[in-house]
């Protein structure tokens, strides 16, 4: 992490997966347990379509704006830059982060357009790293029966099919604490599991630091 060790950082939690697998319930859910439980928490998400940048994003997504795949590549690493001193400042000032999609999505869906995997992973380099990544997959078929995909860009069976090969590349995972979990099961077994793998990773960072001193 970038941003040191400071005796009351928080914590940086990001979500990833397919679309429709439950990042947003699951992360949502995680938000009302820490905050319930008396931590300091934030929920984001990327996109963050509110932003400039966003803006323009979000018009690419629902199909009014055409972009050469380079160009909105970089925008979505861009709009995760916007953010990151924000994220910086509030896990220094002791605030828990719950992130829904960050710079992995990037890479997968950007290379599974075609696009070289290490360029797209080259313009998010830098940014706060998260202290625990939980993907969660689903199988194609759960994802079928789940979705009632829309007119938005990657909302089809072709592209989320390439999105999970990506997923599966070893470099989006070295050097990160990443956790498959399951997203086919009952939503509370999903959450109950995410919440123990946070409280052992709260654990590790504490006798680090205490390690450190
Ligand atoms: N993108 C994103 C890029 O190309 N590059 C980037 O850098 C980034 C950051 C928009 C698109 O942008 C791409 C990826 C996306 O294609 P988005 O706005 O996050 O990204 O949109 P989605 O990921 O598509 O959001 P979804 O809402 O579709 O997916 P979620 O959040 O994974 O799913 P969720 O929690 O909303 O659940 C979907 C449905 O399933 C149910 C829910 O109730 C809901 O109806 N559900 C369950 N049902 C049964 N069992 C469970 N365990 C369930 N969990 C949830
Ligand atoms: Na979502």
């Amino acid at each position: 992490p970038t941003w040191g060790s400071s005796a009351t950082r928080g914590l940086f939690f990001v979500f990833e997966g397919l679309d429709r697998s439950g990042k947003s319930t699951q992360s949502k859910k995680l938000e009302e347990y820490l905050s319930k439980a008396g931590r300091s928490v934030k929920w984001m998400c990327f996109p963050n379509r509110k932003t400039p940048i966003g803006t323009a994003i979000d018009l690419y997504l629902r199909r009014q704006l055409e972009l050469p795949d380079e160009a909105v590549h970089r925008l979505f690493s861009a709009n995760r830059w916007e953010m990151a001193k924000s994220i910086v400042e509030d896990l220094r000032a002791g605030t828990t982060i719950i992130c829904d999609r960050y710079a992995f999505s990037g890479v997968a869906y950007s290379a599974a357009k075609g696009l070289d995997f290490s360029w797209c992973q080259a313009p998010d380099r830098g940014l706060p790293c998260p202290d625990g990544i939980f993907f969660l997959h689903i199988d194609e078929k759960v994802g079928a029966a789940r979705s009632n995909f829309g007119d938005e860009r990657y909302e089809n069976a072709e592209m989320q099919a390439k999105v999970r090969a990506q997923f599966k590349d070893p470099r989006l995972r070295a050097n990160v604490h990443w956790k498959d979990v399951n997203g086919a099961r009952d939503m509370e077994v999903i959450h109950a599991e995410i919440r123990s793998a946070v409280e052992v990773i709260r654990q590790e960072d504490q006798e680090n630091r205490q390690r450190a001193i």
